[in-house]
């Protein structure tokens, strides 16, 4: 029983491993890594950025794929253990809200949240250059696309499990037409899903070390606990060699989720194997989704590695919300400066 407590649903069928390997950081591979490899469906070259959730006894993953002729777009998968996945053999085709056909020219990085009985998919969508795109679901067959919550350029929109004040509540990082070398992650609200507002900074890259100094952005749906949200997400740093992407924590006040309560000055995952360090784009893990059981405590990340796998991390609520706590780090660009 974890002192930390999750709000939440029990999830007993949690993909799970007990740690193995001796580390000063409190989140670990899963054994069996990468749990998607390359070729994984007919047409499609590699699978990474992906989000799973559970649906009934059953768990149901959207996925960044990319064809063999590189096009990224999403596709749907079912699994009985969150390990071993089927995939879709097509795209999933999207509808806009009078039933007509609204399919995205591109499609990647999904996250996939519901709420109140609600799925959506959030991902990084065309809308004259790289912006967030948004659709929900309640069966998993019809999709239907919303009204595009922001003006391009922004990525990384992260929806939070439930409203907040009476809003939904996302996260995104506004950022240049490329593969920008900036961005911090910010905040806005909405009553309806269509009017987006309260903008609001949550947290910069930067702080003393260097592996998030180039930009931040939000990965997971953060997770509901006693003691704030907690929020897994990525840091950037730049090499000669280009970007390296790595895993942090931090944890947001529950009422007010621009606010930082903590976060952990270093990184909680970093490239270190094979899978991480080689591939499309080497030197990658970026975290898009979490399972978690509110019984026991564990948690279960799902990361694209290399752009190119999927893998899974665990930790636990009390482990992870421990460590981000006592290796806290006070960065003085977390606070409001645009607000009146
Ligand atoms: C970002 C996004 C991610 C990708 C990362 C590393 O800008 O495109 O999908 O994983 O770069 O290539």
């Amino acid at each position: 029983m974890a002192n930390v407590k999750i709000v939440g649903n029990a999830l007993p069928n949690i993909p799970w491993q007990d740690r193995r390997v001796e580390s000063e950081l409190p989140v670990w591979r899963h054994s069996e890594n990468p749990v998607i490899d390359r070729n994984p469906a007919k047409g499609v070259a590699r699978i990474f950025n992906s989000a799973v959730a559970p649906y009934g006894d059953k768990f149901v993953g959207v996925f960044r794929a990319e064809t063999i002729n590189g096009r990224p777009h999403l596709r749907m998968g079912w699994s009985e253990d969150a390990l071993n996945w089927d995939i879709n053999d097509n795209p999933i085709d999207f509808i806009d809200e009078d039933g007509k056909e609204y399919n995205p020219l591109y499609a990647y990085d999904p996250r996939l949240v519901k709420v109140e009985g609600e799925y959506y998919i959030i991902w990084c969508t065309d809308f004259y250059g790289a912006s967030i795109g948004v659709a929900k679901t309640v069966d998993f067959k019809t999709f239907v696309r919303l009204e595009n919550p922001f003006l391009p350029f922004n990525r990384n929109g992260v929806l939070f499990p439930r409203k907040i004040n009476g809003n939904f509540v996302m996260l995104s990082r506004p950022s240049d037409s490329g593969h920008t070398p900036f961005g911090d992650i910010f905040l806005s609200e909405s009553p309806d899903f269509v009017h987006w507002g309260k903008h609001r900074h949550v947290m910069s890259k930067g702080g003393d070390g260097w592996w998030q100094n180039v930009k931040i952005g939000g990965g997971p749906a953060p997770i509901e606990t006693s003691e704030g949200w907690l929020m897994f997400y990525h840091g950037v740093t730049g090499t000669c060699n280009g970007f390296v992407y790595s895993m942090g924590a931090a944890i947001l006040d529950l009422d007010d989720p621009s606010k930082v309560k903590y976060r952990a000055k270093n990184f909680v995952l970093t490239p270190e194997k094979w899978y991480e360090e080689r591939g499309f784009v080497p030197n990658v893990i970026f975290p898009c989704a979490t399972l978690q059981d509110a019984d026991t405590g564990r948690i279960a990340i799902y990361y694209g590695a290399a752009d190119t796998y999927v893998g899974i991390a665990y930790t636990t609520i009390d482990e992870i919300v421990s460590y981000v706590k006592e290796n806290h780090e006070d960065v003085a660009d977390d606070k409001e400066n645009g607000k009146l």
